[in-house]
């Protein structure tokens, strides 16, 4: 290994190091957005640091290592959302069957709202959705489109990578397959990258973007998503961590390999199965 590479591990491991200082020090909750801001400085600054480490396994680590700590920041700031939500009807919070909860989650009866950025406005008129990429067909839908589209209801669970778990969701919209179907996808299609506002997306394979329970959902509990869940339309991926369902999406591009989304450039996992606990870069 080179001098630049270690000097640079080196430097990344200092920050760390002062990044747990300042959430130790960090005296209560109301100094979250102090430490917030601080804590981003010094995390964006081992991650912009992160190519200059040379050894691959090393990288990995860090780049788990740093967005742990990102992730240790939202779950400061979810402490005080985790109660049940004023107007929804409170999520179970105990299960018959133990193994219904993946590793290292809780239970919260409430429906927290956590996003990087603002909710955007909503305009039925403007609206658009954008289907692209490795497509033989590229389609624009508009907001009366997409609502047009067969419509099924699921349950299920989210599970977001913070640790908390909102069982028994019920979702209405369009299966993802539904949209695929009316593309074309090109076969050397194998992934897809979904946007939403500002800019926030996520990688997922085809392949699970076409389970029967992936949807572009337009309602929760039979009524209209509320806006700051991702309404009026959101992507649902039961079986992968929160940070995969993008809020507000606006786009479906198809790609022939895996391109990085928001929270896996930052180091999380692509795959993101909660019950295999893929969290972070270089979990199994
Ligand atoms: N556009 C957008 N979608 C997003 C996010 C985001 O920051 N921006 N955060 C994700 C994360 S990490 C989680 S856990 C869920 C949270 O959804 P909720 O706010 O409806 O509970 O939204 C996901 N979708
Ligand atoms: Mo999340």
């Amino acid at each position: 290994m080179d001098g630049r590479g270690v000097a640079a591990e080196d430097e990344i491991d200092g920050l760390l190091l002062r990044a747990d200082d300042v959430r130790k020090a960090a005296p209560s909750r109301s100094d979250v957005e102090v430490v917030r801001a601080r804590l981003g400085e010094l995390l964006g600054r081992a991650r912009s640091l992160l190519p200059d480490v040379r050894d691959e396994r090393r990288r990995l680590d860090l780049a788990g290592s740093i967005a742990r700590r990102f992730a240790d920041l939202d779950r400061d700031e979810l402490a005080d959302k985790l109660e049940p939500t004023p107007g929804v009807a409170p999520a179970p919070t105990s299960v018959d069957d133990p193994t219904r909860v993946p590793p290292g989650q809780h239970l919260t009866p409430g429906w927290p709202v956590l996003h990087v950025g603002r909710a955007p406005s909503f305009d039925p008129d403007r609206w658009r959705f954008t289907v692209t990429g490795r497509v033989r067909k590229r389609i624009v839908l508009s907001w009366n489109d997409m609502r047009a589209l067969p419509q099924v209801t699921v349950t299920r669970d989210f599970h977001c990578v913070t640790g908390w778990s909102r069982l028994d969701n019920t979702w209405t919209g369009v299966r993802v397959s539904e949209v695929l179907a009316r593309v074309d996808p090109a076969p050397t299609a194998t992934h897809a990258i979904v946007t939403g506002h500002p800019g926030y997306a996520a990688n997922l394979a085809l392949d699970v973007l076409a389970q029967a329970d992936v949807l572009f959902a337009w309602a929760h509990d039979g009524v209209a998503l509320p806006r700051a869940h991702g309404g009026p339309l959101r992507l649902v991926v039961p079986n992968r961590y929160g940070w995969k369902s993008v809020k507000w999406a606006f786009e479906l591009r198809l790609t022939d390999r895996d391109v990085h989304g928001y929270w896996e450039e930052r180091g999380y996992h692509d795959e993101g199965d909660p019950f295999r606990e893929q969290r972070f870069r270089g979990d199994e």
